[in-house]
């Protein structure tokens, strides 16, 4: 062997120890501040929003742990408020890079994503609960670098489901503090988004095949309640708290989210057979204000959905 082989050898032996540095990537991800109009039913019903993208949730950001996220937030100069962006997979400085911005300006700052799971984000600028309220928040999936395993297995689709507290009076933050003047429950923007059962209107439904593993990111974005997440005619085979793959539980029938909190909850529907599952918040009060998605487990259903960029449906 000579002395090139040996240093080819050398050469090849450092980048595959090196190569796990060399996998992680540097996500730039700009959002846009937004107040304008959205609709909250099936119906059309407009509503007076702050949003990240104009849409309620903003968009979803996934990347790989040990990513570098370069984000970018512009505060359009049409806007009014200022605003600012907490990502609850970053860990930095509140004062510095989660910082609000007045309209006109933009703004820039990095974070590593250190810890796998599906997190929040929101707009921190105060009053807060009312940036929030009025449609600031949306989900980062952070996946695992170790991939799918055993106890973390690939799942045969995926949805995401991010629940709001609606108030009307989209002004009034001093009643949203107290609760005051909530009348209905937001799922991915929409009362009742994905319930034809209780909204004529509603259009769609989270799919799947019989017998598919179906892997739920929820989030509690509400300003003040927890959520109780429970399949009906279902049990949740397997709950990642945060989305972690390290903090599973088993068979559960409820899953509790505080405030802010996320979980992603794998379902199986029995594979010989046709069903359903109405995902709700079984805190009845925010049930019946909007808070049930169904799940349509049948053979004919969309392959395309609950894939890819439909994890989440608009
Ligand atoms: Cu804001």
């Amino acid at each position: 062997m000579s002395i090139g082989n040996r240093t080819t050898i050398a050469l090849a032996l450092t980048a595959l120890l090196a190569a796990p540095a060399a996998w992680s990537a540097t996500v730039k991800v700009t959002m846009h501040a937004k107040e304008t109009k959205v609709t909250i039913d099936n119906k059309g019903t407009e509503y007076p929003a702050w949003t990240f993208d104009g849409t309620i949730p903003g968009p979803v950001i996934r990347v790989t742990q040990g990513d570098t996220v370069e984000f970018e937030l512009i505060n359009d100069a049409t806007n009014k408020e200022s605003h600012s962006m907490d990502f609850h997979a970053a860990v930095v400085d509140v004062l510095d890079e989660f910082a609000p911005i007045k309209p006109g300006q933009s703004k820039k700052f990095k974070f590593d994503a250190k810890y796998p799971g599906t997190f929040m984000y929101h707009c921190g600028s105060m009053p807060m609960h009312q940036h929030i309220a009025r449609g600031m928040y949306g989900v980062i999936i952070v996946d695992p670098k170790g991939g799918f395993t055993k106890d973390f297995p690939k799942p045969d689709r995926e949805y995401v489901v991010v629940q709001g507290q609606f108030f009307p009076n989209a002004d009034d933050h001093h009643a949203m503090m107290d609760n005051v003047g909530y009348s209905n429950t937001l799922i991915n923007g929409k009362i009742f988004h994905y319930d034809p059962v209780h909204d004529p209107d509603a259009k769609l439904v989270l799919e799947a095949k019989p017998g598919e593993r179906v892997r739920i990111h929820y989030v509690n974005a509400n300003i003040n309640l927890p959520a109780a997440i429970h399949p009906i005619a279902g049990i949740w085979d397997k709950v990642y708290l945060n989305g972690n793959p390290k903090n599973v539980l088993e068979g559960m029938a409820t899953v509790q989210l505080g405030v802010s909190e996320a979980a992603s909850l794998d379902i199986v529907s029995p594979a010989d057979h046709a069903t359903n599952n109405a995902i709700v918040d079984h805190t009845m009060g925010a049930a019946m204000r909007g808070a049930i998605t169904v799940l349509m487990n049948k053979p004919d259903a969309d392959p395309t959905l609950g894939k890819g960029d439909k994890i989440i449906l608009r």
